[in-house]
């Protein structure tokens, strides 16, 4: 019997893609730092029977429409906003995420980025790399403290729930909004529903845990920013759509807001000339949210048994649609 062909758009372990092999005939894009070149992709979409994709790859409508023979595309990574859901319920393509196995590791570089951001970290180690660090003076690389403060989550899913339990930890009073409210949480880990004006308002943090959708495009825009406290800090790791980076740049250097910590960017990745990365106040990191070595292994693997179930008939463990 002939195996389902499968194509990765990135070249993967072998490790993780070997045991696969027995079910599955694989075949992979044969870099892992330059993405599929979009020819190639659509040449391997229209007749294979699975995709094991990922954000930088887009999967829009035009590719599904042209796929005969795929059943599945699976993303590695919770969001899927490179895929076209629409496109693939309408083709009977069965999308999957990889939602849970990277929700610590996430939440952990969200809480970390949030202390690099409020207590200058990169910037004073950078100045004890320069060999500024000359002598101690009261106020040197003084930054804000988190103890005590409160952060605002946006958005309350997975995430979100485990940055609100770091927080907690940290003594930190949790306000958090969301499209639904969730009593449970709120009762659990001692966090405060607010709106989301409210919660703009109140935060010494604000933190963005949303998915790109229509709504949440530049939610966090001038206007936002300009109903925040001076004292804030913004922390985006979700996606760099959400927010209006012109704006982001404006309300720092106008004092609007302290500055931010950002793993995500509107367009990705950014150049050494991007605005942002010449303001002390900001933090930005290459998207690696979910980039522990344990975990991105773990997303790997959910993606293949993913397809695997798909391709032999069964449900798939994580399905998106
Ligand atoms: C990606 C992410 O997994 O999961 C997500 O939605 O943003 C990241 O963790 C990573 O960029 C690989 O596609």
């Amino acid at each position: 019997m002939t195996k389902p062909y499968i194509f990765i758009t990135r070249k993967l372990p072998d490790e993780v893609v070997d045991p696969f092999r027995e079910q599955l005939d694989i075949s992979m894009w044969d870099s892992e730092e330059v993405a599929v070149d979009p020819e190639r992709l659509l040449k391997e979409a229209k007749h294979a029977d699975g995709l094991l994709t990922m954000l930088s790859d887009s999967i829009d409508g035009d590719v599904l429409r042209q796929a005969s023979n795929l059943k599945v595309v699976a993303n590695l990574a919770v969001g899927f906003d490179n895929i076209d859901i629409e496109a693939a319920k309408k083709h009977s393509i069965t999308v999957t995420n990889t939602p849970d196995v990277l929700t610590e590791t996430t939440a952990d570089l969200t809480f970390g980025l949030l202390m690099a951001t409020a207590r200058r970290m990169m910037e004073a180690a950078s100045f004890v790399k320069e060999g500024k660090w000359e002598h101690w003076s009261p106020l040197l690389m003084a930054g804000s403290d988190i103890h005590h403060k409160t952060i605002g989550i946006v958005g309350m899913g997975r995430i979100g729930e485990a940055v609100a339990k770091r927080a907690r930890g940290f003594n930190m009073n949790v306000l958090y909004h969301n499209r639904t409210r969730k009593q449970e949480v709120e009762d659990r880990l001692s966090v405060e529903y607010v709106n989301f004006d409210s919660l703009i308002s109140k935060a010494d943090f604000v933190v963005s845990l949303v998915p790109l959708t229509e709504e949440t495009e530049k939610l966090f825009n001038e206007e936002i920013f300009n109903r925040m406290k001076r004292e804030a800090i913004f922390i985006n790791v979700s996606r760099g759509k959400v927010m209006d980076e012109k704006a982001l740049y404006q309300a720092i250097t106008t004092g609007e807001i302290r500055g931010a910590g950002l793993d995500v960017f509107q367009e990705e990745p950014i150049s050494e000339t991007h605005p942002l990365l010449s303001l002390k106040e900001v933090v930005c990191l290459p998207h690696i949210g979910s980039a522990s070595r344990e975990t991105r292994y773990n997303m790997m693997k959910l993606s293949l048994d993913n397809v695997l179930n798909v391709l032999q008939g069964s449900n798939p463990l994580t399905p998106v649609n």
